[in-house]
């Protein structure tokens, strides 16, 4: 087996982290695209409603784009809630999202409030485009028997697509072919750790082999860990840690991993522009390394 190990050195990574300076972004999903890489992450905004002022709280998404990792052209305002018509109005509940290339189209796939008596919870919706940079336009309805968050979607070297989420645990699931509902029943993913809460899955395929990678508590706050398997859909064998707790500040991680240029990359995010809350984080890269057997 692989291990996989990220390289945090902070000395001479500092002063390139956070990578977007002017507003906060959170959970950065990375994508190659057309030759650049597109960060799609969450928007975390200071609350302007009493409900969240101790919570996360997002109303948009951004798209960002870079051929360097270091200067980042901000696109704008990709998705924003109350354009999206199954999402309870101004409930600030744009969480983290994935984004992915398929026969022509773009599709975003993004958690948030449904509206509607009784609902409770996050479900998750897909929005498509043309271009990685939008504008996405989403479908009327979540995708349907699917509630949590933190979706990550998978496509295989066969072109079958896979969509992973959290919310009680890891789930998996495959998607038909328009990318846009569920193939198969919802199933937890087998073989990760039965104790620590966790979250924020995403997947890759490396080598022949599928890694599923996750923000794991093991102590105090999340690190994240991963595990390695033979199928995109399990059963993962549990191998270990790729980045540690952060010594402060912020408890969530939320990561995305990414190969580019022949150099892989860890996206993650830390509260570096607002260290007395951890709700409004930044994403920051680091290189990432595969050792040999
Ligand atoms: O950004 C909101 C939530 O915080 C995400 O869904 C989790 O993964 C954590 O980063």
């Amino acid at each position: 087996f692989l291990l996989l190990s990220a390289a945090v050195t902070i000395a001479s990574t500092q002063a390139q982290n956070p990578v977007i300076r002017n507003q906060f972004t959170a959970d950065p999903t990375a994508r190659v695209f057309n030759g650049k890489v597109y960060m799609y992450p969450s928007h975390d905004i200071p609350s302007p409603i009493d409900r969240l002022k101790e919570w996360f709280c997002m109303a948009d998404y951004h798209v960002f784009s870079s051929t360097n990792l270091t200067d980042w052209t901000d696109h704008g305002v990709i998705l924003t809630q109350n354009d999206v018509p199954w999402v309870q109005p101004d409930s600030y509940s744009m969480w983290a999202p994935d984004c992915v290339y398929k026969d022509g189209k773009y599709y975003f796939y993004f958690p948030s409030t449904p509206k509607g008596e009784g609902k409770r919870g996050f479900s998750i919706g897909v929005a498509t485009a043309d271009s990685p940079e939008g504008p996405f336009t989403p479908e009327a309805e979540p995708i349907k028997g699917v509630f949590g968050i933190d979706p990550c979607v998978l496509i295989d070297t066969d072109g079958e697509a896979y969509m992973y989420w959290s919310g009680r645990g890891l789930s998996v699931a495959k998607l038909k072919p328009n990318m846009t509902e569920l193939a198969s029943e919802p199933m937890q993913v087998q073989g990760l750790p039965s104790k620590g809460f966790k979250e924020g899955p995403y997947a890759f395929k490396h080598n022949g082999k599928y890694y599923l990678t996750f923000p794991w508590v093991q102590d105090k706050t999340e690190t994240l860990a991963y595990a390695m398997g033979d199928s995109p859909m399990g059963p993962f064998d549990f191998k270990g840690i790729i980045m540690d707790e952060s010594p402060s500040g912020c408890w969530t991680n939320h990561h995305s991993i990414t190969e580019y240029n022949g150099q892989w990359y860890l996206f993650y995010h830390h509260n570096d522009y607002s260290p007395n809350f951890d709700k409004n984080r930044s994403a920051r890269i680091d290189s990432l390394f595969f050792n040999a057997a």
